[in-house]
């Protein structure tokens, strides 16, 4: 028999990792504040918990997905006492502080405790492209990596449960990044009579594709240090470049708000002496802060 999982939490997500348990054959007990929420997980075979209590002691394996740290505190207090013995993988969005607070707590109820970053969409869960990062007791995680693999790839990465929160908050960050800087490309696209999908599928995607190759780049420079004379394309060049993105958006009615912070780095940059390195010397400012 597959491994009894508990789901604490039937929101988008907290409903696709049930729904993908019950898929994989794992007998699925669920918990949410408002009973009776996804009533399509009763066809499935879901059995439902009254109190969040019962939900924890039907399963050695309890995964929580609710919408953020205080509710999590909230829910697992008062049910602190059934925990003992059992493994705790908590899947909400959140700070390595507070997954190591979170850590400290469970391991003081003698359960085990997994932090995870969701790198997906509730659609995506049980499919190929879906991964979860994991950190924490790794005990826990090979004696339910095959479990977890229903929902997601599992990914450890570390024992203090922080890194896994860590992982996924630099990894939201070049997603925001990628999707702020290409709301801007939109707007001043939109301020023409240029048609946004055909220049989404034939340029923006092509481009941000292609330069993704210089992310790998910028992380080689940071770890190994940069080859000599590999700046193609240096700081200062950038920095002279980038004025020519404000000024334009201005005069096409375009709020520049998304480019100004990486104006600043890059004059920063230049300022601080670093005008013939390439983007790897931004990455230094940043961290220095
Ligand atoms: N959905 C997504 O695209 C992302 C993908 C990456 C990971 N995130 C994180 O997953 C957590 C849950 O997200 P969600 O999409 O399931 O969120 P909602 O659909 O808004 O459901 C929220 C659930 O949380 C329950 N809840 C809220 N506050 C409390 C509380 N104080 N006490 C107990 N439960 C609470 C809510 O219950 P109800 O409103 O139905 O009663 C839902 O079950 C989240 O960390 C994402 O960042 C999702």
């Amino acid at each position: 028999m597959k491994t009894p999982a508990t789901v604490l939490g039937l929101g988008a997500m907290g409903t696709a990792l049930a729904r993908a348990f019950l898929a994989a054959g794992h007998p699925t007990t669920v918990w949410n504040r408002t009973p009776d929420r996804s009533p399509e997980l009763d066809d499935l075979g879901v059995t439902r918990a009254k109190t969040v209590a019962d939900a924890i002691a039907a399963s050695p394996l309890v995964v929580v997905c609710l919408l953020d740290d205080a509710s999590v505190r909230d829910t697992l207090a008062p049910a602190a006492s059934e925990l003992g013995s059992r493994t705790l993988v908590n899947l909400v969005n959140g700070t390595p502080e507070q997954a190591r607070r979170t850590a400290d707590w469970t391991t003081q109820q003698d359960a085990e405790y997994l932090d995870g970053g969701i790198m997906a969409v509730p659609v995506m869960i049980g499919g190929p492209a879906a991964f979860i990062l994991y950190s924490g007791s790794e005990t826990a995680f090979e004696r339910h990596q095959a479990d977890l693999a229903a929902l997601a790839r599992p990914t450890f990465v570390g024992s203090d449960p922080g890194l896994a929160a860590l992982h996924d908050l630099a990894l939201l960050s070049g997603m925001y990044g990628m999707f702020g800087g290409a709301a801007h490309a939109l707007a001043l696209i939109s301020s023409e009579k240029v048609s946004p999908t055909a220049f989404t599928a034939e340029l923006l995607v092509p481009w941000l594709t292609a330069m993704l190759g210089a992310v790998s780049g910028i992380a080689n420079d940071l770890e190994y240090g940069a080859e000599p004379g590999a700046a193609g394309s240096n700081l200062a060049m950038q920095a002279a470049a980038f004025g020519n993105l404000t000024e334009a958006s201005h005069a096409q009615g375009v709020d520049p708000r998304m480019l100004i912070p990486m104006r600043d780095l890059l004059d920063r940059a230049v300022a601080e002496g670093h005008g013939d390195e390439d983007l790897a010397a931004t990455v230094r400012l940043l961290a220095k802060d």
